[in-house]
């Protein structure tokens, strides 16, 4: 995480002096009829092709290797891109690793090699991570790549040719941990582990250290206005509303001018600003020209650019909803459709970050719990609202209630040969259903229906609010009751050689069939893996998983169900094996061996 480089106010101890070089011409007047037709352009409705969309994920420092917030943000990016393409979206979405700045240089540095050979290696383990977890990125990128550089170049050009970037000074505080200037309000005192006292930044503990450099700055203060007027036109483009609210109070407050250079004698790992050999573009502004970069920019991009939209961690919401769209509007081009914003897994209360060591690595959990086990139970325990603790017993227990237990034991029941042994998406019996007329359904079997019917509608919305466990909760208590059925009315109990109840059985069994062909196709964004398995037994072809043809039970409403009567498909093992916690079983065996019993 880190803050920007901040022009300190009058208010501030930190000394600074800005020294306003040749200032081009004044913002104002100028770029108020320009930045209001960009923010027209960028309304939600406006100058969109309605069936691409393009997704983000922030992209990685490489300094360290991945850990499992970073697979948080990137399997959020993955569910809403598959499930956008399982509605029938052109959708693009991209991922990658963000190379330069002094922490990446000094980190090569330490590692005695040269910053690309280092920059590959750990970009390589990002992409490793990813691959393995099934994410499916349609591009991933580096900010080392040629194609980066001209974009990032143009964008500055752009700003600069609009008189938006002028040449100033700073002297300040400065944490290289962060990359980012601060103001002395930002700053506190500290003892480092040698006992000695030292100035670290208030927000994320690291050292800060006093300089001053030449550099540029970016006109920021001009456009608070235009950003207040796209949020308050666009109150959903911040979600979930909690952060939209915390933008709108940076607004409201001063907003200094930001520094987006430094001197190329401190920083020589970085894109050099266009015509000044001496200063290096800042890592921030680089970055996040990445978005753009994907979409094709500076050449065609509008098919993806108006259609854009990002899911950061909450640590960089500043530069995402301030800066970011600050530097839109100064460029002209449309601000993004929406910012997602996610909060952060702890450990033990405390943030999970590379400098804390408190890491969990998520290649190691995603062998032990499989690559599905860890994306459900990201989406499953990750709340974008509040930070979720990590623990490894927590997800032994949900993958096991949940996956192993509730969806794989209805699965199970289903498909088993003592019930099936035809091996056939048995058929419905209208007569047979009915709470009347001799039909055996009871109260409670009428809701379930009612709930399940209504499923994709309920998932659908907290997808789109990228409130994936909302979604998973919903479809969990769904299966939940989908099993009290089958309970409730004990198909193994019946009597076989009485057709009616041979067809009662039959019902029951394509009831619920007919429910776990929802969940497989509503899980696909989650679970690719499992869906698959799932969606497969039961004999469900690839190209009728879209969620257009995910038509509930039509039987009971006297359509057609293609299903009935087709051969399941072949099985291929349980849908999900329970995992041991062989950690825990070493430290309590007795509670283990009950628990087993
Ligand atoms: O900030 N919990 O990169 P970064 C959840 N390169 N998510 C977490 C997390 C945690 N404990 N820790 C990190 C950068 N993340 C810049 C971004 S974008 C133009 C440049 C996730 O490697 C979360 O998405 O520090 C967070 O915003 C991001 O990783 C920061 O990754």
């Amino acid at each position: 995480m880190r803050t920007p480089f901040l022009l300190v106010t009058r208010s501030c101890k930190a000394i600074h002096r800005l020294q306003q070089s040749a200032f081009v011409s004044p913002v104002s007047a100028l770029y108020r009829h320009q930045t209001n037709s960009v923010l027209r352009n960028s309304s939600t409705v406006s100058c969109k092709d309605d069936r691409s969309y393009y997704i983000t994920t922030p992209i990685f420092y490489v300094n360290a290797s991945p850990h499992l917030g970073h697979l948080y943000s990137a399997v959020i990016a993955d569910c809403l891109h598959r499930y956008k393409l399982l509605q029938g979206f052109n959708s693009k979405f991209a991922t990658g690793t963000d190379e330069h700045g002094l922490k990446i240089q000094q980190a090569a540095a330490a590692a005695g090699k040269d910053p690309l050979t280092f920059c590959t290696d750990v970009s390589e383990r990002f992409k490793h991570l990813f691959n393995r977890c099934n994410i499916s990125y349609t591009d991933y990128i580096r900010t080392t790549e040629q194609r980066h550089h001209q974009a990032v170049k143009h964008f500055w050009s752009v700003l600069w040719n609009k008189g938006l970037i002028y040449k100033g000074s700073y002297e300040g505080w400065y944490s290289t941990q962060d990359e980012s200037f601060l103001t002395a309000l930002q700053v506190g005192d500290a003892v480092d582990s040698s006992g000695n006292e030292i100035k670290v930044s208030l927000e994320s503990g690291h050292k800060v250290e006093w300089m001053k450099e030449e550099n540029y700055m970016f006109r920021l203060s001009a456009f608070r206005s235009q950003l207040l007027d796209w949020l308050k036109g666009n109150p959903r483009a911040i979600q979930p509303e909690m952060f939209y609210q915390v933008v709108l109070k940076w607004l409201q407050e001063d907003l200094p001018d930001l520094s987006v250079s430094r001197q190329r004698s401190r920083l020589q790992w970085g894109i050099p600003v266009p015509g000044d050999a001496e200063q290096t573009i800042y890592v921030w502004l680089d970055a996040l020209v990445n978005y753009l970069t994907v979409a094709g920019y500076p050449d065609i991009h509008n098919q993806w650019w108006n259609v854009a939209h990002h899911i950061v961690g909450k640590d960089i919401l500043k530069f995402h909803a301030v800066y970011w769209p600050a530097f839109l509007l100064g460029a002209g081009l449309p601000l993004p459709q929406t910012i997602y914003v996610h909060s952060h897994w702890t450990v033990g209360g405390k943030k999970m970050s590379k400098s804390l060591g408190n890491v969990v690595d998520p290649l190691e959990r995603s062998k032990q719990f499989t690559t599905d086990g860890m994306r459900y139970f990201l989406l499953r325990q990750g709340v974008p609202d509040s930070d979720s603790d990590y623990t490894d017993d927590k997800a032994f227990k949900l993958l096991n209630a949940e996956l192993a237990d509730s969806l794989g034991g209805l699965l199970n029941r289903c498909t088993a040969p003592a019930l099936n042994p035809a091996q056939v998406y048995t058929a419905f019996c209208p007569q047979s259903f009915p709470s009347e007329q001799g039909g055996r359904a009871v109260g409670e079997d009428y809701h379930m229906l009612e709930a399940v019917k209504n499923l994709p509608a309920v998932v659908e919305q907290h997808y789109e609010s990228m409130h994936v466990y909302k979604a998973l909760e919903a479809i969990s208590a769904c299966v939940r009751q989908t099993n009290g059925f089958v309970q409730r009315h004990a198909p193994w109990k019946l009597e076989r050689i009485d057709i009616t109840d041979q067809r009662w059985l039959d019902t029951i069994i394509h009831v619920s069939l007919e429910c776990l062909r929802m969940y497989g196709t509503l899980l696909q964004p989650v679970v690719p893996e499992i869906s698959d398995k799932l969606l497969s037994r039961l004999g469900v072809q690839p190209d009728e998983r879209g969620l257009a043809d995910v038509n509930f039970l039509p039987k009971i409403r006297g359509m057609d169900c293609p299903f009935e009567g087709r051969v399941l498909g072949s099985d291929t093992g349980v849908l999900f094996t329970r995992l041991e916690n062989l950690d825990r079983d070493k430290q309590n065996p007795k509670k283990t061996k009950k628990a087993k019993k």
